[in-house]
């Protein structure tokens, strides 16, 4: 990787020396082929211990993020008194963060009292990735997630309502009732889907941020929007990933690739699965930053992204970040959970994204037990409502059942009587009944 590759500022001042406070280190890839476990997983890390790492590596000009927050020197009034965030911001975060949890917890209920259908994946453990980036976006700015996507429709400002609606599969749902769990979408919000494939949402992302610099570049017009594509750590060894960074970095797009490395992907460990564990440096490789944060800290997430987001929107290029997160439930409300070590998942309960973000707001007086209890009433009556609007709303009309299958608009293409197929009033008899 060549050391003239331009690396943003945040990124230059932090190397894998610099300490990493009283936790735990995250992620120290020189430890990682001496120790044998990888990041907070008691999997053992398939990288034999006898292997030389390349001094090279280490002294690569893309660097690990860990207290990159601590190390930036105040350059605002936020700062002026060494806080990383006003008062105002912090609250905006908790009340996303407290949003993002709540609706998951609500959601369990509702899967397991048969509102739903099909699969749901639940977000809890993650919210402060969502939050960190999405909460630093604008409207115009776009959003594409995977299957676990509730939670960034969420923090990109689709209603709760909608959400909800969307997950019973009724008409006021986001998609209309067409979509639910799994396909958020919102062209008002540009959230441009949530996709069951993985990887297959990378691509459309890739899309979306060549779009943005086909605007500002061809077409001349005033266009600085960025593109957030979000994926598991699973996700990383599907070859769309690969193709997606090449062309970013080889167009220079204005694109985010966000890995939320939760350590699994279903069953399966991230150690065992993919040949060298540090997805980040994949960044370097096609000539992108890449950068590895603390997952469960809202704060450190936010200081990356808004690096990674002014970047791309000076036209600088994408950038890879690795956060490193845990699901705090099974794979999906389908999934009894009884694969991971108990152990791990007591460890990563300790370190809940939103209690952290508590006590920093707490300890620096940026608000009280009133304010947070506040948000949090609100909260769960907006859930609340959620749930009963979601209930009273109509079904969809069986009409929409042939919308969106064919470019033909009226769906199922014309029989050869010259009619519209679904004209024929046989033509769903004995398969939907709705
Ligand atoms: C193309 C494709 N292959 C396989 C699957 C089955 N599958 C569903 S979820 C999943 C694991 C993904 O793990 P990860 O990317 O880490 O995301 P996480 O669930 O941990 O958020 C797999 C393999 C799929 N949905 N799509
Ligand atoms: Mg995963």
């Amino acid at each position: 990787m060549s050391s003239a590759m331009a690396v943003p500022k945040i990124f230059h001042s932090i190397n894998y020396s610099c300490n990493r406070s009283k936790e735990k280190p995250l992620f120290d890839p020189v430890k990682a082929v001496t120790q044998t476990s990888f990041l907070g997983s008691v999997n053992k890390l398939r990288i034999s211990s006898n292997v030389p790492f390349s001094s090279a590596s280490v002294s690569s000009s893309v660097v690990a993020v860990s207290e990159v927050v601590k190390e930036r020197k105040p350059k605002s009034a936020v700062s002026a008194s060494n806080l990383l965030i006003t008062k105002e911001e912090g609250l905006v975060l908790y009340e996303d963060m407290i949003l993002g949890r709540v609706f998951e917890d609500m959601c369990a209920q509702m899967y397991y009292r048969g509102k739903m259908f099909g699969f749901v994946h639940l977000y809890n453990g993650q919210e402060a990735i969502s939050t960190g980036f999405i909460k630093l976006l604008t409207q115009k700015d776009s959003v594409v997630s995977t299957y676990r996507d509730h939670v960034h429709a969420l923090s990109k400002g689709v209603p709760a309502r909608n959400v909800m609606s969307e997950l019973f599969g009724k008409a006021t749902g986001c998609c209309r009732g067409q979509g639910g769990s799994m396909h958020m979408f919102s062209k008002e919000h540009n959230v441009l889907g949530g996709f069951a494939f993985i990887g297959e949402g990378i691509p459309v992302a890739t899309g979306a941020a060549f779009t943005s610099k086909y605007k500002r570049e061809v077409l001349k017009e005033n266009c600085d929007d960025v593109t957030v594509a979000f994926f598991g750590d699973g996700t990383c060894n599907n070859g769309q990933f690969f193709e997606c960074l090449n062309m970013a970095a080889l167009w220079k797009l204005p694109i985010i690739f966000v890995v939320e490395n939760n350590l699994w992907a279903i069953g399966m460990s991230h150690v065992r699965a993919t040949s060298d564990p540090a997805i980040w440096k994949k960044g370097p490789a096609f000539g992108m930053p890449g950068v590895h944060v603390d997952g469960m800290d809202v704060l450190k997430v936010r200081e990356v992204a808004k690096e990674a987001v002014d970047r791309a929107r000076r036209g600088e290029g994408p950038t890879l970040v690795e956060c490193e997160t845990y699901r705090f439930r099974g794979h999906s409300l389908a999934d009894p959970d009884e694969l991971r070590d108990p152990a791990e998942k007591a460890r990563y309960s300790t370190r809940d994204p939103i209690a952290a973000l508590k006590k920093y707001l707490t300890e620096n007086k940026l608000a009280n037990e009133a304010d947070l209890k506040a948000i949090e009433k609100k909260i769960d009556e907006l859930v609340e409502e959620a749930v009963e609007f979601a209930d009273e709303s109509p079904a969809p009309h069986r009409s929409q059942l042939l919308e969106n299958v064919f470019a033909d608009p009226k769906g199922f293409g014309i029989g050869p009587d010259g009619k519209y197929r679904c004209e024929d009033p046989k033509f769903t008899e004995g398969t939907a009944q709705v």
